[in-house]
């Protein structure tokens, strides 16, 4: 694994042009720390309890094959309102845009319920017709035997149909890496087969 770089837009990208696996999700969800444990890299994307830690677009090269681009959450209401609109026009052009090829991890805190702005980049992605999933983030905050209701929850207000797979995860207590990355590397053999 390789870090490739911070980039303030699109512009700016990297080349060589790769598949890109882009976490996204709402700020404080858990992307960078979703990234550090599919990396297994402690530290290595900076993550924090702070809301708006993400600030960039920032690339991680796996395996020479794939990049995996963290990405600043959306509904920090701690940013002027002039960047929250400049991230979110940015946000909605690299998911809408199909200049590169691009799966989404679409993160969700499986505590709480999806907000308008997730249901947007929900809809964004299923009429993108990219290939995605729901990442459930935090499993360990919920004890088990609520966690199929939230589960439910989240599905359900996302309106997803059981062809979206569903990866619940825990960085805190290491579940959900192999399911992740299982996905992922489907996702890449399927593009290398013209699927
Ligand atoms: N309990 C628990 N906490 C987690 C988990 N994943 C992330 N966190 C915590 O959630 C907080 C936010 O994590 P980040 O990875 O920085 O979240 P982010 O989505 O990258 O946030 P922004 O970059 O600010 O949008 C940190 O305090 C993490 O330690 C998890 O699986 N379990
Ligand atoms: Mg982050």
């Amino acid at each position: 694994m390789i870090f490739v770089g911070s980039f303030p837009d699109l512009a700016q990208r990297p080349a060589p042009v790769l598949p890109e696996f882009a976490c996204v999700g709402r700020s404080n969800c858990g992307k960078s720390s979703l990234i550090n444990y599919l990396l297994q890299r402690k530290g290595l994307a900076r993550t924090s309890g702070q809301p708006g830690k993400t600030r960039l677009l920032n690339y991680y090269l796996v395996d020479g094959r794939y990049y995996l681009v963290d990405l600043p959450g959306y509904g920090y209401a701690r940013v002027s309102q002039a960047q929250r609109r400049q991230w979110w026009r940015l946000f909605e052009r690299y998911l809408t845009t199909e200049d590169r090829p691009l799966a989404v991890l679409h993160l969700m805190d499986c505590r709480h319920a999806p907000s308008d702005q997730d249901l947007e980049v929900s809809g964004w992605l299923v009429r993108s017709e990219r290939p995605f999933a729901l990442v459930a983030t935090k499993i360990d905050k919920v004890g088990a035997p609520a966690r199929l209701e939230h589960y439910r929850r989240v599905i359900d207000v996302l309106g997803l149909g059981p062809d979206v797979p569903f990866l619940p995860t825990s960085t805190r207590r290491k579940q959900g890496r192999d399911e992740v990355l299982g996905w992922v590397a489907a996702v890449l053999t399927a593009a290398d087969h013209g699927v």
